[in-house]
């Protein structure tokens, strides 16, 4: 069987694992969303990529959910003592290898699906990872300045990390989307599935950008696809997808994000026990528990997301 899932971070990657579990047959193909990748110190940096690579490469630290296992953060403590304006950013000592390769291949002219592929032969994630595009196509966020009040566009990340997504966002912007381009194997890889899941990640800046790119959300309408809702009872299950979804006009509930999706992308919706009674105009809406609180509970959410699919297909 062939799945191709469409993914953000921490999430997304956790689920994927889910799915690994439940159908270790399968052949995985995992479209990765680029649009959280930022330069920073002249290297590029590719924060959901590296989360889904460590994630099922086995590298990931489990408790923060992003960056390597046993990570040490001298670097970023001497950047700080340098008093350098980036250092809010978590630049660990081991993830430094992946950015200083990734820039060097960058820099040979590889492109980031290329940089991927090599960076995959030594995590070995069990599953095909393709950047979305291999163009220009980063997330800005409009905000006031905290001290001037003057309305400015900052990177996806400042918003995120340096500020918690606490500053409202005004808009979120894809710089790039009007010419960035399905990268290498994506679309492909989409006709070819039997099956399309989009994993728990934020709706907005980890698969809603991938559906900005050009050709994606066409070939998805041509596919079965299966969703899992990443808010559960009203929150986001983790990080701070309730921000991203008010800055768009949405409802943060498993039955408003699965309308934004629409019937036209969405076959089939999972929401949580605690959402039970959500109807989307369309879409099959299944409720089973969503918490994947351990490998057992993510498992049975990939396996109810592949069984809803399979009645669909
Ligand atoms: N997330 C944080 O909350 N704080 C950080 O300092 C941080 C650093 C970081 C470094 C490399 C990387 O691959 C991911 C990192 N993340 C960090 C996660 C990153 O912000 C992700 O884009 C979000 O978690 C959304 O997926």
């Amino acid at each position: 069987m062939r799945i191709v899932a469409l993914a953000g971070g921490i999430g997304g990657a956790r689920f994927l694992r889910g799915v690994q579990a439940a159908a270790p047959d399968a052949e995985l193909t995992v479209v990765v969303n680029t649009g959280d990748d930022l330069t920073m110190y002249g290297l590029r940096i590719c924060p959901d990529l590296d989360t889904v690579m460590y994630t099922l490469g086995g590298g990931i630290d489990e408790e923060r959910g992003w960056g390597r296992q046993d990570e040490t953060f001298h670097a970023k403590a001497e950047l700080s003592a340098y008093e350098v304006p980036t250092a809010w950013f978590g630049l660990g000592d081991r993830d430094l290898a992946t950015h200083l390769v990734r820039r060097q291949m960058l820099d040979a002219g590889y492109p980031l699906s290329a940089v991927t592929q090599a960076l995959c032969a030594r995590w070995q994630p069990g599953a095909t990872l393709l950047p979305m595009t291999d163009d220009r196509f980063e997330t800005h966020v409009l905000v006031d300045d905290p001290d001037t009040g003057k309305r400015k566009a900052i990177h996806f990340q400042e918003w995120w990390v340096r500020y918690r997504a606490a500053l409202p966002a005004h808009a979120i912007v894809a710089v790039g989307a009007e010419t960035a381009t399905a990268g290498p194997g994506v679309l492909e890889a989409i006709e070819a599935a039997d099956v399309v899941l989009l994993p728990p990640s934020n709706p907005v800046v980890s698969i809603g950008t991938a559906l900005q790119v050009k050709g994606i959300r066409a070939a998805l309408t041509a596919k079965t696809v299966v969703g899992v809702s990443p808010i559960v009872g009203g929150a986001p299950v983790r990080g701070m997808a309730d921000a991203c979804l008010t800055a768009i006009g949405v409802q943060t509930s498993a039955e408003a994000v699965g309308r934004h999706y629409g019937s036209e992308l969405l076959d089939g919706w999972l929401v949580d026990t605690a959402d039970a009674g959500a109807t989307v105009a369309g879409v099959q809406v299944r409720a089973v528990p969503l918490l994947m609180t351990d490998p057992a509970a993510t498992r049975a959410m990939a396996q109810a997301a592949l069984d809803l699919a399979a009645e669909l297909a």
